[in-house]
Formats: C-alpha cells, sequence, structure tokens
C-alpha cells in the first residue's frame, strides 16, 4: 500500500471512549492527566472536610479513630500522587512539545500508558480504605512497624504506589527523550523556556528517587509476606533504616512538587509585567541546585530518631543551603516584576500568590531545618501547617495559575475573569484561615494525625475548619469557570494577555517591546 505524506500525517479520529483510551495525541494525554488530577483532587479535598470536619471541635464526632488516621494517610497518598504530580505531568504533555516546536511527544504510546496506569492505581488507593483492615494507618511515609502489622490495604497502597511510581518514570523518560531530541532547529539548552527547564530537572529528579521508593516499599512488602526481616528490630532489622531509604526519597520528592510550579511562575510573571524574565541563566542553575541539594538533606525529617550529632549539624547546615538557590529564584521573580507594566489578571494573581505563600512555607522549613527548635516542633501541627504552605501555597497555585494562564490556548476561549478573581481570592482567604492557625496549635504542642485533641486546641481548630470549609467551597467556581470555557464564550485572540507576541505562551519570556513589529496595547 502506498502512503501519501497526508495519510502519514493524519491518524486515525477515533471518538468518544476510544479516543481517549488509545489515544497518542499529547493534548488528549494531557487533558486526561488534568481531569484525572482534578477528580483526584476532589476525592482528596472531600477528605480533607471530613478531617476538618472531625477536628471542628473536641471529642469524637463522625469517625472512629483508627479510620481517622487511615483516611489522613490516604488523602496525603491521594493528594501527591493522584492530583499533584498528574496536575504538572498534564501540563507537561500539553506544553513541552508546544514549547520546544515539536509535533507530540517523543514516545506516545508510553505516554498513553504512563497515563492509564494511573486510574486502577488510585482505584485500589482509595479502595485499601474499605477492605478488611484498612488502609495504612500511619501516614504517607508509612513507616513500619505500623505498616508491617496493617491489613491488606497497607498492600493495595503498596502496589498503587508501585504503579502511580511506573507511570511517573515511563511520563519522566518520555519528557527527558522529548527534550533532549526533538527540540526545533536553534533552540539550544539556554534557551528553553523555564518551564521547559523545570521539567527536564524535575524529571531527573523523578527517575533517581521514584525507585528508590519502589525498593523500600518492596522490602517492606517481603518483610510483610515472605519473611524478612529489613525493618522488622523483632528479627534484627531496624525501622530506622526504611525511614533513611523512604526520605532519600521523599526529600527530592518535595521538590518534584514544587519545581515545575517554579516553571509556571517563571512564565506567568513575564508576560504580565511585560519584560523578559530577570535573571534566566541564574534561573536555571538555582533550579539545578535546588535539585541537587535535595538528595543530601535527607534526614532533615528524622532529627528526633536519635543521630549522631554529626549527622545532624550536616542535615540542619545543607538544609538551611536550600534557602539560598531559592532566595535566587524569588529575588529574580520580584525582579522581573520591578519596573514592569503589570496588570493582575488571575494567573499572574495566582502567581503572586503562589510567590508569596510558598515563601511563608520556605522559612517555616528553615525553622523545622533548626535542630533543637526540631525537637520540639515534630510530628506536630506545625508541620502540616508547613507543609501545606508549600504543597497548595506553592504546588496548588501555581497548577490553578498555570490552567488559567493556558487554558485560552488550549480552548480558543476567554474563562469568566470575574469568576477568575472570585476563585482566586476566595481559595486565598480560604487557605491562610485553614492553615495559618496550624503554626499556633503546633507550636503549642497539638500532635499532627489525631482525631480529638486537649480543650485549649479548641478556637484555633474551628477557625482552622472554618477556612477549609470556605477553601473547599470555592473550587466550584474554578469547576464552573473551566466548564464554562470549554463550552464556549468569548473568543481567544492570538494575544490574549497583550503581553508579546502570539508566541506568548511559548517563548522563554515576553521579547523587549523594540522588538514588536506591531506594540503591545498595555492597559
Ligand atoms: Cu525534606
Amino acid at each position: 500500500m502506498t502512503a501519501t505524506t497526508a495519510d502519514q500525517h493524519h491518524d486515525h479520529h477515533p471518538t468518544g471512549i476510544t479516543r481517549w483510551l488509545f489515544t497518542t495525541n499529547h493534548k488528549d494525554i494531557g487533558t486526561l492527566y488534568l481531569w484525572f488530577s482534578f477528580t483526584m483532587f476532589i476525592i482528596g479535598g472531600l477528605m480533607a472536610m471530613i478531617i476538618r470536619s472531625e477536628l471542628f471541635e473536641p471529642g469524637l464526632q463522625f469517625v472512629d479513630p483508627l479510620f481517622f488516621n487511615q483516611m489522613t494517610t490516604v488523602h496525603a497518598l491521594v493528594m501527591i500522587f493522584g492530583a499533584a504530580m498528574p496536575a504538572f505531568v498534564g501540563l507537561a504533555n500539553w506544553q513541552i512539545p508546544l514549547m520546544i516546536g515539536a509535533p507530540d511527544m517523543a514516545l506516545p504510546r508510553l505516554n498513553n500508558w504512563s497515563f492509564w496506569l494511573l486510574p486502577p492505581a488510585a482505584t485500589l488507593l482509595i479502595a485499601s480504605l474499605f477492605v478488611p483492615g484498612g488502609a495504612p494507618a500511619g501516614g504517607w511515609t508509612i513507616y513500619p512497624p505500623l505498616s508491617i502489622q496493617g491489613g491488606m490495604g497497607v498492600d493495595f497502597g503498596i502496589l498503587a504506589l508501585h504503579m502511580m511510581g511506573i507511570s511517573s518514570i515511563m511520563g519522566s523518560i518520555n519528557i527527558i527523550a522529548t527534550i533532549m531530541n526533538m527540540r526545533a532547529p536553534g533552540m539550544i539548552l539556554m534557551k528553553l523556556p523555564m518551564f521547559v527547564w523545570t521539567w527536564l530537572i524535575t524529571a531527573f529528579l523523578l527517575v533517581t528517587c521514584i525507585p528508590v521508593l519502589a525498593g523500600a516499599i518492596t522490602m517492606l512488602l517481603t518483610d510483610r509476606h515472605f519473611g524478612t526481616h529489613f525493618f522488622d528490630s523483632s528479627g534484627g532489622g531496624d525501622p530506622v533504616m526504611f525511614q533513611h531509604i523512604f526520605w532519600f526519597f521523599g526529600h527530592p520528592e518535595v521538590y518534584i512538587l514544587i519545581l515545575p510550579a517554579f516553571g509556571v511562575v517563571s512564565q506567568i510573571i513575564p508576560t504580565f509585567s511585560r519584560k523578559p524574565l530577570f535573571g534566566y541563566t541564574s534561573m536555571v542553575f538555582a533550579t539545578a541546585t535546588i535539585a541537587f541539594l535535595s538528595f543530601i538533606v535527607w534526614a532533615h525529617h528524622m532529627f528526633t530518631v536519635g543521630m549522631p550529632l554529626t549527622g545532624e549539624l550536616f542535615f540542619m547546615y545543607s538544609t538551611m543551603l536550600i534557602a539560598i538557590p531559592t532566595s535566587v529564584k524569588i529575588f529574580n521573580w520580584v525582579s522581573t516584576m520591578w519596573r514592569g507594566s503589570l496588570t493582575f489578571e488571575t494567573p499572574m494573581l495566582y502567581a503572586i500568590g503562589m510567590v508569596f505563600l510558598f515563601t511563608i512555607g520556605g522559612f517555616s522549613g528553615l525553622m523545622l531545618a533548626i535542630v533543637p527548635a526540631d525537637f520540639q516542633y515534630h510530628d506536630t501541627y506545625f508541620v502540616v501547617a508547613h507543609f501545606h504552605y508549600v504543597i497548595f501555597g506553592g504546588t496548588i497555585l501555581g497548577a490553578l495559575g498555570a490552567v488559567y494562564f493556558w487554558l485560552p490556548k488550549w480552548t480558543g476561549h476567554m474563562y469568566n475573569e470575574t469568576l477568575g478573581k472570585w476563585h482566586f481570592w476566595l481559595t486565598v482567604i480560604g487557605m491562610n484561615v485553614t492553615f495559618f492557625p496550624q503554626h499556633f496549635l503546633g507550636l503549642a504542642g497539638m500532635p499532627r494525625r489525631i482525631p480529638d485533641y486537649a480543650l485549649q486546641f479548641a478556637e484555633f481548630n474551628m477557625v482552622s475548619s472554618l477556612g477549609a470549609f470556605l477553601l473547599g467551597l470555592s473550587q466550584i467556581i474554578f469547576l464552573i469557570n473551566v466548564l464554562k470555557t470549554i463550552k464556549g464564550g468569548e473568543k481567544a485572540s492570538d494575544r490574549v494577555w497583550e503581553g508579546s507576541t502570539g508566541l506568548e505562551w511559548t517563548v522563554p519570556s515576553p521579547a523587549p517591546y523594540h522588538t514588536f513589529a506591531t506594540p503591545p496595547v498595555v492597559k
């Protein structure tokens, strides 16, 4: 059979469910990832609502203590592996080929498989709550001995983590292969848009650290069923070894969650400042430095296990070192805005909110890095407040900002700006009312992962729960806005943000004014 050029370049277009099941198109797969992520965000969010309902006042109200801890564990795993990571893989699928001038991802069939591993994995994870014995109950870190003793739900969790890990590794291989091999002629690495740079570095973090998690949970599995005693002290094993292996994965995982959000912010801020990104080269090296340092700080999560003083000092100072490249990035974002022609449409609000709130989480992280102080904060609500500023304030706000930023590009329609602004302000107010009081609860000594608490913690918990209900409800505005934009609405121009040329979504940063054929209109 002779194939014409047209045949080679036009796939068959199956419709309905088969379109989505068999798709190898990066945009379709990006869309699947984003909707999957949003679904997990809602499911994990509903669990958070149950947690905050239970903690609204002292005493046991709605769920029994074991189920409370199991659901808290699944909330974390769903949010990290189901909502946050897939959101950015979805953004990567949509944007990386467009940003580097490639027709699709390098490995389109692998791409399909990467996505379709996720729904069964998520099903297993959520089902673990309802099998005899229930889900892991010790938090997302699944520390032994609790995770050795738990029922078959723990095995569900381990299998789910393996599947999501395989998905992440395959996705990362695809992203690395695409960026290294499929750039348009002339696009040298130091011309990559920052979103692409941050994803390249994130993909290397993923292929390096996910196998370590896979090792840890496989050893856990053999401890549970095949008579090994890696982590079982009754058989000569060491439960603290699990913590070392887990956090060798777990700390880089934190940067996997945040670096692509940094990339998004580095695209949005120049666009709405009508200036090129300040300090592009330092931004690239700061990102790479953060990624490198993320591998030598892991034991700051386990200062209280009783490690040698030299170890505590090393992990304290190496952790504090991360503040330097992080500050470089924050300095660059602020400098990009400095004397720019700023406008504050929804994506820009999200980017600025992300920089501000992530920085709060960064500072509380610095506080937690101080060894003697950490002995006070360890396993308190201070830690919960800290990482929610990082993951909600940083990662989730970054993802939401990215959706508003690129939605006109994806759909051809403008979203509703008024609804976008309502969504932003209610989300930011809800988030701060939820998580800021948790700093005070933690400093006052309230432990994390408990369904009940002493009376002196009642007021701040009530405030926190009210904030959480506001935060949860305001996400409905986002859903309505996105659905309306997909269905129709005002047509998006090819210079939606009046920031630069039609390439404003894809170039490293908007070109300086004097390079425009037609000068942009600044409101
Ligand atoms: Cu860490």
